[in-house]
């Protein structure tokens, strides 16, 4: 999904991230190379234009925040702004309060009106709600069919008495209030193009049934084609939504991206694939982090940025190149690590991490006790471990409830951190930590690579 448009933006990434500082003309030029791979996307013209609009201009007048490259800032706001036209949050259906709900499905023929219908209806039955999907697409004789069999497979009754569309979605409604089902979503018919009839029709079912909601369900295949029958339909119909369908095989992305701004209208619910489980809610942050092509680096960014106060890892960045890092600016570094949220998440979010990494498990039972580890020694012996004796290895292991090999242990890796943090941080040379754009002393490998806590040696005593 959205593949050529993902390359395109890794492409102007790349070259945006290793550089240090932006002039006014690179973020022209970055501009401009965005609106290019916008529009070959098909991503509607006026939309690009407002798009590339905001992002300069949020992007010239940035304050540059101190956790941040101006790389990141740039790839910041773009993604911010992508996140914006894709509708910012997440749409939510009007659940009416004196039920049942009812939920309209319009679309042209074949942009999976049907199918979105039954993948609907088993996605607000996992939510605890009970559904009835009503067949009033009376035009083609297997319409309602095909809904029966979608019904059977999601566990959904399906309902179709009447003797036009009209009468068959009235009954509908009637029928979920006798059986005091929650929700029901009326499927409609389409045609192959908009015309007078079919709108007629719909606004007669509405009328009928006056729906909480409108979806409009859109191939997104279609591309601009999309758009324009969203915004034909956006007029006629009152539309609380769109339902962008075939996701999965749309590679450009021209629909998802210009469909929110044309119409005005949230993309509720996405449909990415043929199965009926590939459907689910539209979350416009994580679609964005999707196009952007970058796994979801950019909450790890917007973590760190919340964790991290930017002087006070710049002041442990300085101590550490000069060979100060203590195990207080360790036990410092961890907690404000273990703010950022699980570790697992955490690194899962890096992109590149190797796979091994990707799958250890990080046992937060242990970072719990080298908290421990670390509380239990004097101010003096964290600035200078080399102090720590056996008697003082004893006296730790008994005030922190853990073992002596445990404290040997962590002196180990306290002392294996802190040569890989001086690597990573020498001018020149870039660590995993420094490509992130983390703030130093954050390498998440040094905290669970190998010879961890419980493995044997120890720090060397003076
Ligand atoms: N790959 C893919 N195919 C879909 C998706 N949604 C619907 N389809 C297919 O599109 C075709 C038309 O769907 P249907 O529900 O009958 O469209 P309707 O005429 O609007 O009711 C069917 O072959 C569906 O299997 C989707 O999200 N991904
Ligand atoms: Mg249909």
């Amino acid at each position: 999904m959205f593949d050529s448009l993902s390359d395109r933006f890794d492409g102007i990434f790349k070259r945006l991230r290793g550089r240090g500082v932006l002039t006014e003309s690179d973020i022209d030029d970055v501009a401009r190379e965005i609106r290019l791979a916008l529009l070959e996307a098909d991503v509607n013209v006026r939309v690009v234009k407002s798009f590339i609009g905001r992002v300069k201009e949020r992007a010239h007048g940035a304050d540059v925040a101190k956790s941040l490259t101006p790389g990141q800032q740039v790839i910041k706001i773009v993604h911010e702004e992508l996140v914006a036209t894709l509708g910012g949050t997440t749409g939510k259906l009007t659940m009416n309060p004196k039920p049942p709900t009812v939920v309209l499905m319009a679309g042209l023929q074949g942009s999976g009106k049907t199918t979105a219908s039954a993948k609907l209806a088993r996605l607000l039955e996992r939510d605890g709600k009970r559904v009835l999907l009503v067949g009033a697409d009376l035009q083609r004789p297997a319409a309602v069919e095909q809904l029966r069999v979608l019904g059977e497979r999601v566990g959904v009754p399906v309902f179709s008495v009447g003797a036009d569309p009209v009468e068959v979605a009235r009954n509908g409604v009637a029928e979920a209030e006798r059986l005091g089902r929650n929700v029901v979503i009326v499927d409609t018919a389409g045609r192959l193009q908009i015309d007078a009839d079919l709108m007629d029709e719909l606004a007669r079912v509405r009328d009928a049934v006056q729906p909480d909601d409108s979806l409009l369900v859109v191939d997104a295949m279609t591309g601009q084609e999309a758009v324009n029958v969203a915004e034909a339909f956006a007029e006629t119909v009152d539309l609380t939504g769109i339902v962008l369908t075939k996701l999965d095989g749309d590679a450009r992305g021209g629909a998802a991206l210009s469909v929110k701004e044309v119409t005005g209208r949230p993309i509720m619910f996405a449909g990415v694939g043929e199965k009926l489980e590939d459907f689910e809610a539209f979350h416009p942050d994580r679609m964005a982090s999707r196009i952007l092509g970058m796994g979801d680096v950019l909450t790890l960014i917007e973590k760190a940025e919340q964790a991290f106060d930017a002087e006070d890892a710049q002041a442990a960045a300085d101590r550490l190149r000069k060979g100060e890092f203590t195990l207080e600016d360790f036990l410092d570094q961890m907690r404000k690590m273990r703010k950022m949220g699980p570790l697992q998440g955490l690194i899962s979010m890096l992109p590149g991490v190797p796979k091994e990494l990707r799958d250890a498990q990080i046992d937060e039972g242990e970072l719990t006790r080298i908290e421990a580890i670390i509380c239990s020694m004097t101010g003096e012996e964290r600035r200078n471990p080399t102090i720590i004796d056996g008697s003082r290895r004893v006296r730790i292991a008994k005030g922190s409830g853990t073992s002596t090999q445990q404290v040997n242990a962590l002196l180990k890796q306290f002392k294996q951190v802190s040569q890989m943090i001086k690597q990573m941080t020498r001018p020149g040379k870039k660590g995993k930590g420094r490509r992130m754009g983390l703030p130093p002393g954050m390498d998440l490998s040094a905290l669970t690579g190998p010879g961890g806590p419980g493995g044997p040696g120890g720090f060397p005593t003076g």
